[in-house]
């Protein structure tokens, strides 16, 4: 039943002529599963003195997918991948330098990418996106890559190395049942990605062969910086204080015709807009964003109600943009956003929206919430 809707025939403008996101094999159980939705939505709704506050799924004229998607069968859970992140295994190179190894493994896999909607991706373990993968600046890298998928696939880093390093055609593009270790610096810090460089390159990206790739800076390398150097190093106090979350701006296309019909933030649509993210109100909240979707050409975050701080690909300690409530990136680009709730009065407490401000988008799944909470989150 999930196969045929890859043979559905409608375009993505059909699907809102129909006025329906849920598609195919689970457009059945959406009108079935409609009930449900509505009692989980009234008990959100609802406080605990008995006020109702806005409903965040009808508020927006239900405008997002019906059902849920199963976590479990696709092995990794968007709220959960906004924190994980991949450290690798640290340990001390002959000079004294840390040396931090990561294994990254090409896998084929069906995943659910909305209630009822198979996407055949290919992926590096397993997950779309890729392990969000943290170093410290000055760290010698050792990324070990297996291919274990079916097609030829590399990866390609963005930092600064030698050409035999940069997975492109020749230099670490690995055929099925290969191995290659690329080993470099981590530099410069910021936050950056890595994708598959494999031709062709828009469908293996698209199929879902990408990550973050974040370099933390080096406190000791920026004197006059150093208290923000520390609150971007991850395990320093200072760091511990910011509620930090990886977000990957992506998109697929089901049908194979060039055009996404569905676009999310990590994947799922509309995720967090039926998962809120729990934020609480006193501590700073930072977003390691990247765009990497395919077939359009820019993407945009827009935070509701509030303002943020923006660092274009993370490489300076001072922000590159202040105060803007919007950001577009073109594919590949990224940045670091900062932002509080704490400073202003108007913040109560409640569920304050964040999306792509292109509403085609917003619709077909780049919606979700940030549900700003007093005490901790
Ligand atoms: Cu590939």
């Amino acid at each position: 039943m999930m196969r045929r809707w890859l043979s559905f025939g409608l375009n993505r403008r059909g699907f809102i002529g129909a006025g329906l996101i849920a598609a195919g094999g689970a457009a059945v159980s959406a009108v079935r599963g409609q009930s449900d939705e509505r009692h989980l939505h009234q008990g959100h709704g609802v406080t605990a003195a008995g006020t109702s506050k806005p409903d965040h799924a009808t508020a927006h004229g239900a405008m997002i997918t019906v059902g849920e998607v199963d976590y479990a069968r696709n092995g990794f859970d968007p709220t959960a991948m906004l924190t994980d992140w991949e450290t690798g295994v640290v340990s001390t190179l002959p000079d004294g330098r840390r040396l931090r190894t990561f294994e990254l493994t090409a896998i084929d896999k069906e995943i659910e990418i909305a209630p009822g909607v198979m996407f055949a991706a290919w992926t590096f373990n397993g997950r779309v996106p890729g392990p969000a993968l943290r170093a410290m600046e000055g760290d010698r890298l050792r990324i070990v890559f297996r291919n274990n998928g079916s097609h030829p696939h590399s990866v390609h880093f963005h930092g600064i190395h030698a050409a035999r390093m940069d997975g492109v055609p020749g230099a670490g593009v690995i055929l099925p049942g290969d191995e290659f270790v690329y080993e470099f610096d981590a530099k410069p810090f910021g936050c950056h990605l890595y994708h598959c460089h494999a031709l062709p390159l828009a469908r293996h990206i698209h199929k879902g062969m990408y990550g973050l790739f974040v370099v933390d800076p080096d406190p000791a390398k920026h004197p006059e910086f150093t208290n923000v150097a520390r609150s971007r190093l991850l395990g320093t106090d200072e760091n511990a204080q910011w509620q930090e979350m990886a977000m990957i701006m992506n998109a697929f296309d089901t049908n194979f015709d060039g055009e996404n019909e569905f676009y999310a933030c990590n994947t799922i649509a509309h995720c967090y807009a039926k998962k809120p993210i729990r934020v609480a109100r006193n501590r700073p909240v930072r977003i390691y964003l990247v765009n990497v979707t395919e077939f359009d050409p820019i993407n945009s975050f827009h935070l509701h109600a509030n303002f943020f701080d923006y660092f274009d690909q993370g490489t300076t300690l001072t922000p590159t943009l202040k105060t803007v409530d919007l950001v577009i990136q073109c594919q590949a680009q990224r940045g670091i956003l900062e932002f509080s709730f704490a400073d202003h009065q108007d913040h109560e407490p409640g569920l304050y929206m964040f999306h792509a401000h292109q509403s085609e988008f917003t619709e077909l799944g780049w919606m979700g919430m940030f549900d700003v909470v007093e005490g901790e989150a």
